[in-house]
Order: structure tokens, then C-alpha cells, then sequence
């Protein structure tokens, strides 16, 4: 470095570096030097100039615990949290016991990417469910509220919220990789400012890598944080074509399917559910719009795996890319869905019992019917 003051990488908080292309916040002492002399305001890192401009990730080695850390140190402070979940993926995204991390500072829960879920889905029943499955784990938030950080949806209502409990105090962005903490972060700023996308935001987890730190009006700060990594989401097993075709980026359309019994549907090459009962059932697929659906006899479903991974069911384009698929069972007692963290779920009636295939890794879990 030129100067002995530190610099951050306004687009993912990593101190800037010259000295180790393979850590977090590296550029070339060429573009740091042409910054010093051109006094610009915004200086980004190498990972993520290329991120913003090309969707290109480079891997940097970081530590989850070094994300948990900066989490831990938000229980020593006087602060307000914002703690956001993505409603397309719930399980994948709550953190369960969040005020370990947090101690007794409030906490307002958001539900991100409500532009997902079909419009046809009443929006008070989104949050009424919200609102249930919360309290079953035990978050315990001041107030909950359903956003789009992407389209702008109600964000001016959770800005009235964060002001309201906030005081004057810090306001710290919190949740797990890819929940949209930064996407929510550029639009509060640009509500208030002519600037758009300052910070870097891609659907890759793990784009944000230390805490950045964004001025409010009276002098606080408000401060997005790295995500939680969580190790079963279905990301870590794609690539960045395969990740652009798993991951919806508009309003998804539930797709309706009459089975006849002993049937099975692929989701792509990365679920597959087996009716395993001799009788007539339907079964709704949210994931999507333009992933692959196939329908075969559940006799022949193991052989049509095995033949056409990687060519018909795809992604993965690659079929020695994913661990093997590892076998689940489950019963409904409800109305239920099955939910495949990352990709998306399969609404059942009650009294259905079907066997369900994901890549080992990839948690699949059983939850009472969202719709
Ligand atoms: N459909 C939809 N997508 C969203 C929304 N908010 C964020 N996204 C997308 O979700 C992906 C992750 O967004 P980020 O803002 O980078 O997520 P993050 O929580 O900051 O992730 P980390 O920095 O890895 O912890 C991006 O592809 C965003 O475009 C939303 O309201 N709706
Ligand atoms: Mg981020």
C-alpha cells in the first residue's frame, strides 16, 4: 500500500490489499494508485470489479467462524438488528437461536423476496405463517414485516420500523448467505440518495465478506454483514450457469400434477419424489418456472437417472458433479410441503407418503402447506 491508512472495498468490506490475488480484497497497486490520485469515492476490490461487471466469482479463502465472529460481536453492543429471511427458502435461511449471536439488542424479522411467491397467494396468510413459523423458532422479533428488497416492495414501511425502534442507534443487516442483506442495503440507500447498487450483490453465496458500514442521517451507521453459510444449500453443489437456472428471479408459477400413483417426478436432476402407494394423489411444484419437470412409472425411474443425468435432467450439466442422491421418507399428516432448501418445494395432501431424492448434502425437510 501507498499510505499507511487502511481502505475497504465499499462493494464487499474487505480491507484492501496489493499483495495476495488469492485473499480477500485484492486489486493491482496500479488501479489503488490511479484511486489515491483521482480522489473517486467509491473503490472496489478486484473480486468484486468482476462480479459487478462480468457475474464472474473468484474464490477467496475465508473462514465461516470469522463470519460467526463478527455476528457474536453484535451481543456486546446497543444496537438494532435486522435479521432477514428469505421466504423462498425459510428453513434454509432462519437462524435458529439468532439471540445467542445478538444478546438482548431488538430485533424487527424480515421476509425477503415475497415477489417470488405467486400473487394469487393472499398476502396475510404469507404472514400469518411467517408469523407461526417464527414463534416455533423462537425468534421472537419487535415486528415482522414482508418485503422485496429487489422491487422496492414495502421497504419504505420497514424503514418506518427500523426508525421507529432504532433510536439513534447502530442498525446491523443480519441472516444467511443469499438472503439479500446488501440487495436491501442498496435500495435503502437509494431512497434517500441518486446512488444505486454501491454495494455488491450476486446470487454466488458468500459475496459479502466483512462488515460495511453506510452513514444514516443523525450519525449512526447502518451495517451489512456477511451471510451464515449454510452447507447444505443446494449452492455449493452448482456452478454459476447451473445456479442462474435453479435460483427464480420472478414470480413463480405453481405447476399442477395428477398422478396416478406408483409415479415419479424429477425436478431437474436434483429432486426426485417417488409415489410410493398404488393410488391417485396431486402434487404441486413450486420452483423455477423454467426448470425441467419429468413424469416417468416409478419402475423405470432409476434407470432413466441413471441414463440421462446430465443430458435430459439438468442441471447439472455435468453428472458426476453432485454426490449421489441420498433417500428420504416421509408421511403427510397435513397439507404439507416438501421442501428442498435452495431449489424449491412440492405441495402434498394429507395421508400421502412418497420417498424424495437430493443430493446428499442437500437437506430436505417436511413443513405445514405455505399455500
Ligand atoms: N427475487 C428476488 N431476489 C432477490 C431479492 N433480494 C435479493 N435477491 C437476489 O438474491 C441474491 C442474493 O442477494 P444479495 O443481496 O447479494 O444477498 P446477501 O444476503 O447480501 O448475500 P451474502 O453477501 O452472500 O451474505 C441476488 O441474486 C439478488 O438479486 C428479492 O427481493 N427478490
Ligand atoms: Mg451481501
Amino acid at each position: 500500500m501507498t499510505n499507511n491508512q487502511d481502505l475497504y472495498c465499499i462493494g464487499c468490506g474487505a480491507k484492501l490489499q496489493t499483495t495476495d490475488k488469492t485473499k480477500a480484497g485484492y486489486l493491482p497497486e496500479n488501479t489503488l494508485n490511479k484511486y489515491l490520485e483521482s480522489k473517486e469515492e467509491e473503490l472496489y476490490c478486484q473480486r468484486c470489479f468482476r462480479l459487478r461487471n462480468y457475474n464472474d466469482i473468484m474464490d477467496v479463502q475465508m473462514d465461516d467462524s470469522e463470519f460467526l465472529s463478527i455476528l457474536n460481536k453484535i451481543s456486546d453492543e446497543d444496537a438494532l438488528v435486522v435479521n432477514l429471511i428469505d421466504i423462498f427458502d425459510y428453513n434454509g435461511s432462519v437462524i435458529p437461536g439468532i439471540h445467542r449471536f445478538i444478546g438482548n439488542n431488538k430485533m424487527i424479522l424480515v421476509a425477503n423476496k415475497e415477489d417470488l411467491l405467486p400473487k394469487s397467494v393472499k398476502r396475510d396468510k404469507l404472514k400469518r405463517w411467517f408469523h407461526q413459523q417464527a414463534e416455533k423458532d423462537g425468534l421472537n422479533p419487535v415486528a415482522e414485516i414482508l418485503i422485496s428488497a429487489k422491487k422496492n416492495t414495502n421497504v419504505d414501511e420497514l424503514l418506518a420500523l427500523i426508525n421507529q425502534y432504532r433510536g439513534n442507534k447502530d442498525v446491523y443487516i443480519v441472516g444467511t448467505t443469499n438472503v439479500g442483506k446488501s440487495t436491501l442495503v442498496n435500495s435503502i440507500i437509494s431512497m434517500s440518495s441518486k446512488i444505486k447498487n454501491l454495494v455488491t450483490t450476486s446470487r454466488f453465496p458468500g459475496t459479502t465478506l466483512d462488515r460495511i458500514e453506510i452513514p444514516l442521517d443523525d450519525g449512526a451507521m447502518l451495517i451489512d454483514t456477511p451471510g451464515i453459510i449454510h452447507s447444505y444449500q443446494l449452492a455449493h453443489f452448482l456452478n454459476e450457469k447451473e445456479l442462474k437456472e435453479v435460483t427464480p428471479n420472478s414470480e413463480i408459477k405453481p405447476k399442477v400434477y395428477q398422478l396416478r400413483g406408483l409415479q415419479t417426478l424429477f425436478i431437474a436432476g436434483l429432486f426426485r419424489i417417488d409415489f410410493v402407494q398404488d393410488v391417485k394423489t396431486n402434487a404441486i411444484i413450486y420452483a423455477d418456472n423454467n426448470l425441467l419437470i419429468h413424469r416417468t412409472k416409478l419402475e423405470n425411474a432409476d434407470d432413466f437417472y441413471h441414463k440421462h443425468l446430465g443430458d435430459i435432467l439438468t442441471p447439472p450439466y455435468d453428472k458426476d458433479s453432485l454426490p449421489a442422491m441420498q433417500m428420504f421418507k416421509f408421511t403427510t399428516k397435513e397439507k404439507s410441503d416438501i421442501v428442498i432448501s435452495g431449489l424449491g418445494w412440492v405441495t402434498l395432501p394429507a395421508n400421502v407418503t412418497i420417498k424424495a431424492y437430493a443430493p446428499k448434502g442437500v437437506e430436505v425437510t417436511i413443513r405445514k402447506a405455505i399455500v
